[in-house]
């Protein structure tokens, strides 16, 4: 089904604002979405209606807020897949949710001499909290390699093949930077069969795409509300229940707990074990609201929107000399590609590209994204500009965005025919 984008577009409030005098053209949905009037009236109901604690109170209000709390974790649970919302663990978003593997599962189970692999596309944050855990527990990381924008998947048996296999195997679903979508499914198999627990940063692909973390097989699988609709200051860290079971929590506190006596304590089931202290509450009913939502508008027509949006940026992109565009080489149906665009106009630094485009009303991103070994090491650039797309774009704004590289150019004098 074609999206209704006029009828999307009037339940984003912010999209009928300014930007530099001129009508925002929002194409910076992978540092942070939009967000509808049925989540934002979600939240502010919340604080209007029933704001009280959850699972402590008695009355009426503090009632309804527990239901309404664990409703979210529910719908959450049903969106990706996931048995029940036992393996529903909120944290602040995806960057909290992979360190808490780190400090629970893999602080246990990650020993000196001991192999972790990641890929050289990884997030900022789905480096450093191993590189944390590796100085404590003397550990060895080890990538698998980029090679024309997708993992090198020989790279990847191969380390999976090593005398001392990885204990844990960790990767992105979607990186974004190259907007690459990387097999899942098969590389969480090729782990499983060498005994390692798969941790997937789902922070990119969630949002856009359907997600079963059953049918991926993964152990565990990180991801953010912030990027789908969702308020901020809510992430999921989504765990095998078998194995979230025998994982001892990290932060004790309210909530947390069974029974508490002056010299030791028992543990409150799941998820709740892994959730000390008052939570996010207007976050976990935000969150659960955005799930409802784009479920009614249907992920597979999301997909087919960011495809067709994205195949056609590619296509504009292609006809602009001097404009180098970074990710995998796609098939017609970008099968492995996401609607994310990383570029640089040869002879312009991306920050001077995005703030030109910014005069045009246009957002984009431009650095190194949270991936600076991935930017500078492996695309072997300084930066990169970035545009990225959602349920809410359209193809005028594409438009747009190209028309504001011929003003870069422009402004910045630059000459026909530089090339890289
Ligand atoms: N990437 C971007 O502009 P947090 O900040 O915890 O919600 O998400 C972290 C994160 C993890 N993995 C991937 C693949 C991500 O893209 C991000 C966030 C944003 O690309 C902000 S740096």
């Amino acid at each position: 089904m074609e999206l209704e984008i006029e009828e999307i577009r009037k339940e984003f409030p912010i999209l009928h604002t300014k930007n530099m005098g001129k009508e925002l053209i929002y194409l910076d949905s992978a540092a942070t979405s939009q967000k509808p009037n049925y989540v934002i009236d979600a939240i502010t109901n919340y604080y209007r209606e029933y704001n009280a604690n959850i699972h402590r109170g008695l009355y009426d209000i503090s009632v309804k807020a527990t239901e309404e709390y664990t409703k979210s974790k529910e719908k959450v649970a049903s969106f990706i897949g996931a048995k029940s919302y036992r393996e529903i663990i909120y944290c602040k978003n995806a960057t909290e949710a992979i360190n808490l593997v780190a400090l629970t599962w893999a602080e246990n189970n990650i020993f000196e001499g001991d192999k972790i692999l990641l890929s050289r596309m990884e997030h900022h944050s789905n480096i450093v909290p191993w590189q944390l855990l590796a100085k404590r527990k003397k550990a060895i990381i080890d990538y698998i390699n980029v090679e024309n924008g997708e993992l090198d998947l020989h790279d990847y048996d191969e380390k999976l093949n090593d005398e001392t296999p990885p204990k844990l195997v960790s990767f992105t679903h979607v990186s974004n930077v190259l907007g690459t979508i990387n097999n899942v499914k098969e590389m969480t198999k090729k782990a499983k069969e060498k005994g390692a627990v798969v941790l997937i940063d789902g922070a990119q692909s969630v949002p856009h795409m359907n997600v079963n973390v059953k049918s991926i097989g993964c152990d565990f699988f990180a991801f953010s509300s912030h990027k789908m609709l969702g308020p901020s200051g809510i992430g999921v860290l989504y765990g095998n229940e078998e194995l979230l079971e025998k994982t001892e929590p990290i932060i004790g506190g309210g909530d947390m707990i069974r029974s508490v006596d002056f010299d030791s304590c028992t543990w409150n089931e799941l998820p709740w074990k892994f959730e000390a202290g008052t939570a996010n509450i207007e976050g976990g009913i935000g969150l659960g609201k955005a799930v409802e939502y784009l479920e009614k508008i249907g992920m597979d027509n999301i997909r087919r929107h960011e495809v067709e949006l994205t195949k056609y940026a590619l296509d504009e992109l292609s006809k602009i000399e001097g404009v180098v565009v970074y990710g995998p080489k796609s098939d017609y149906s970008l099968s492995n590609k996401a609607g994310v665009i990383s570029f640089n106009i040869v002879g312009a630094h991306s920050h001077d590209v995005a703030t030109i485009f910014n005069s045009e009303g246009v957002a984009i991103r431009a650095g190194h994204h949270c991936a600076m070994p991935l930017v500078n090491k492996v695309l072997n650039e300084p930066a990169v500009a970035r545009m990225s797309f959602y349920l809410y774009n359209k193809k005028e704004e594409v438009d747009k965005a190209i028309n504001a590289i011929e003003k870069v150019k422009k402004v910045l004098k630059i000459k026909k025919h530089d090339k890289k």
